[in-house]
């Protein structure tokens, strides 16, 4: 008759372990072919790290690059070729993949696109949606 009535105890206590481990990060895999993002709209929760895996399949580079419109606006008019110290400014080599983790701290809407000239207006655009 112990035995059973630790049972409840134990599953609890299970319970809160799992609740205080740190959340593992969430993976989102994008790959890029012929100047497309595989996906156009990524739904992650809002306060998990999101490790990002971009895959470039093209022979030309291409760019991640994700933020609110005044981040775009500044993008389209700048002049810095490559972004690689930044983790919501990722540039991917021709065949090549970077990984960046980002965490969204609050309920946001954003837009990831890739800025290298005539890129965007081909349609390297898509919508992020942390929620
Ligand atoms: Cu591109």
């Amino acid at each position: 008759m112990k035995r059973l009535r630790l049972f409840p105890v134990l599953l609890l206590l299970v319970a809160v372990a799992g609740a205080c481990a740190p959340a593992a990060p969430r993976e989102v895999t994008i790959t890029i072919h012929y100047s497309r993002y595989s996906m156009n709209r990524i739904d992650v929760p809002a306060g998990v790290p999101i490790t990002f895996t971009i895959r470039n399949d093209d022979p030309i580079d291409h760019e991640w690059m994700i933020g609110d419109l005044a981040m775009h606006e500044r993008h389209r008019l700048g002049t810095e070729a490559v972004h690689a110290s930044r983790p919501d400014e990722v540039t991917i080599p021709a065949l090549s993949t970077r990984t960046t983790t980002l965490t969204f701290p609050v309920p946001m809407t954003l837009e990831y696109m890739c800025h290298l000239p005539g890129h965007e207006q081909y349609g390297m655009v898509g919508i992020l949606l942390a929620k």
